[in-house]
């Protein structure tokens, strides 16, 4: 089981051990032991796959719930009430309900999992997250025959949620997977950063983490999940079709309407660090490309 998945960073690299191992290091037993992997072992040498910091990860972020600006999630998402935490799965599933984060998850394998991550507005980083395999969790509540896609919904708290308030988008924030691209073994649940509980402001208690997909397909703070026919809404892709497509994979070759996709900014490089160039897939082409056979990747989805 270990080994399935070696490639999840590039060969590209030269890559320690420690960074592709997905080291099963912690059966999710409560609600306190939510994300909390140890961090034994992990080896900090190689530089294109460096995880950024804590500060980094946690105090630039896009959760527009919480305001437009990289530093207003951080500042304003304290009051997210993430316990009680219930998840609505409902749709074609077997077992539909209101589950309590630990029904959900407890007892499945939390992960670390060291993923490049490319917001479409061309910056990026890499995180160590924890977290579940989606698959993991689709398959406790027992997915039914015609189920072609999974939809996403995050909480809405307008009296903690600034942007809510003033309706900087429509919320809930909404997203969207087709069932292979959610039962993939690189999709993760993530509940943990640095093998702490993740953060509210990289959406607490629970978020969807897709590496090869833009950022914005990444919702945090999950409160439905959908067993659905249709391909379901798509926060951005509905705000703006012309921009941003469902499907969303990181492609260097497909630019942005507005701006190139060819290079990003890796986040903590410096004001004169150079920019790198954007990976088909953002890295995991071997993995998702089987996914999208007989796709134009060329056309903008
Ligand atoms: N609910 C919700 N989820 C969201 C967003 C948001 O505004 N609201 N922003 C998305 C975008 S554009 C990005 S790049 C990532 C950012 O995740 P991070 O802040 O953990 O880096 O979250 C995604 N998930
Ligand atoms: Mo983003």
């Amino acid at each position: 089981m270990a080994h399935r998945w070696r490639n999840t960073l590039t060969t590209a690299d030269v890559t320690p051990e420690a960074y592709w191992l997905n080291r099963r290091q912690l059966i999710a037993g409560g609600a306190s032991g939510l994300g909390l992997a140890a961090l034994g072992g992990a080896a900090h040498a190689n530089t294109g796959l460096e995880p950024n910091t804590w500060e980094e990860i946690t105090s630039y972020n896009n959760y527009y719930e919480f305001g437009t600006g990289k530093e207003d999630p951080a500042r304003n998402a304290g009051g997210l009430r993430t316990e009680p935490w219930t998840i609505t799965v409902d749709g074609l599933v077997d077992n539909p309900g209101e589950y309590s984060l630990d029904d959900l998850i407890g007892g499945l394998t939390v992960e670390e999992r060291i993923y490049r991550f490319r917001c479409v507005e061309a910056w990026s980083m890499v995180v160590p997250w924890n977290g579940i395999e989606l698959a993991d969790i689709l398959n406790r509540v027992g997915v039914q025959a015609g189920a072609r896609y999974v939809a996403f919904e995050t909480a809405v708290q307008p009296d903690v949620m600034i942007g809510v308030r003033r309706r900087v988008l429509p919320f809930p924030y909404v997203e969207g997977l087709r069932i292979d691209e959610a039962m993939h073994p690189l999709t993760l649940m993530a509940t943990g950063i640095y093998g702490r509980p993740i953060p509210n402001q990289n959406g607490a208690p629970i978020r969807l983490v897709v590496p090869w997909k833009y950022g914005f397909k990444s919702i945090k703070s999950i409160v439905r999940i959908s067993l659905v026919t249709d391909e379901p809404p798509a926060s951005w892709n509905r705000a703006a079709p012309q921009e941003y497509g469902f499907y969303s994979n990181v492609n260097p070759n497909v630019d942005h309407p507005r701006w190139s996709q060819a290079t990003e900014r890796r986040v903590g490089g410096g004001l004169f660090a150079k920019r790198i160039p954007t990976l088909m897939f953002n890295g995991y082409e071997d993995e998702v490309a089987g996914l999208y056979e007989g796709m134009d990747l060329s056309r903008y989805y």
